[in-house]
């Protein structure tokens, strides 16, 4: 399997697993990759996915270059022919943490840009080499990194395609935590778990807006956020969570 894929206690885990290309995606991976994500999304039981790579040296190191970047280059603009992931083509409002483990390269890095947190193991580092390869990154790089951190940054990153290593990712705020690497999946979930206290509706809304809303001007993103508030205070778990606060007891969380 070039990806693993299970579900405990509210968690999803998704494991890029073929380390012997460290971890790079091929049609198979991509495939895999998708099919997961989208029964994760499809899953009421289902509250927050950690995304990671099975071995401690990469992450994931991109595109597969032998596999994947002719099949890539042939598809060219109708990227609707790949299967629809987080990169591209799947509105996916549940949050996702990264667990970084290793190398977090071109496609790669796109993937942790496309998580919304993102946690790092001491010898991870990262890096857009793509122009290296005389192409440039695919999957959201050029869009996503410049959203992530300072422009001059991702200018930099992006035209020179060197790496980083985890501290500066932390020190221009590319990742919320470096941690070493033995404690790397016992923190993810630590995060995971203290999201699943939360209401899940409030955080996929607040996901949903933040994102929708980094497109929009200011008037229609207030517009957005009253929306899905509205839908939010008919919530059950909006009323759990007032009686429990009023009743200073714990809130019984159900996701409806
Ligand atoms: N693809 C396939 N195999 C890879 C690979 C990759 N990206 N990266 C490494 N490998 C394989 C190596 O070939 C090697 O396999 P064997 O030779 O042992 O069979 C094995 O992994 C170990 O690699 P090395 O022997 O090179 O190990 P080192 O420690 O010396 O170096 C390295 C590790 C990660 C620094 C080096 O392997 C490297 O520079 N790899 C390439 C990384 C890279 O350039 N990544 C970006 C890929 S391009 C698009 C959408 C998306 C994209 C493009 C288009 N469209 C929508 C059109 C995305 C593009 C990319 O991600």
């Amino acid at each position: 399997m070039a990806l693993l894929y299970e579900k405990r206690d509210r968690i999803a885990y998704i494991t890029i697993n073929r380390p012997r290309a460290l971890n790079a995606i091929d049609p198979e991976t991509l495939k895999e990759l998708s099919e997961a994500l989208i029964d994760f999304r499809e899953d009421n039981n289902a509250w927050v996915a950690i995304i990671t790579g099975s071995d401690r040296r990469a992450f994931c190191v991109g595109a597969d270059i032998k596999e994947m970047l002719p099949v890539l280059s042939d598809i060219r603009n109708e990227w609707w022919r790949v299967p629809p992931t987080i990169l591209r083509g799947l509105e996916l409002w549940k949050p996702i943490i990264a667990a970084v483990n290793g190398l977090a390269l071109g496609g790669g890095l796109e993937l942790v840009l496309a998580c919304d947190i993102r946690i790092a193991a001491e010898n991870a580092s990262f890096g857009v080499p793509e122009v290296t390869l005389g192409i440039m990154p695919g999957w959201g790089g050029t869009q996503r990194l410049v959203r992530a951190v300072p422009a001059a940054i991702a200018a930099e990153m992006l035209f020179f395609g060197q790496r980083i290593d985890a501290q500066e990712a932390y020190r221009i705020g590319l990742v919320n935590k470096v941690v070493p690497q033995a404690d790397l999946m016992a923190t993810a979930e630590e995060w995971a778990r203290r999201l699943c206290e939360i209401p899940p509706l409030a955080v996929r809304a607040v996901k949903e807006a933040m994102i929708k809303g980094a497109e929009m001007n200011l008037e229609d993103g207030l517009r957005l956020e009253a929306k899905l508030m509205d839908y939010l205070v008919a919530s059950e778990d909006h009323k759990e969570a007032r009686s429990a606060f009023l009743e200073k007891r714990k809130p019984n969380i159900r996701g409806k």
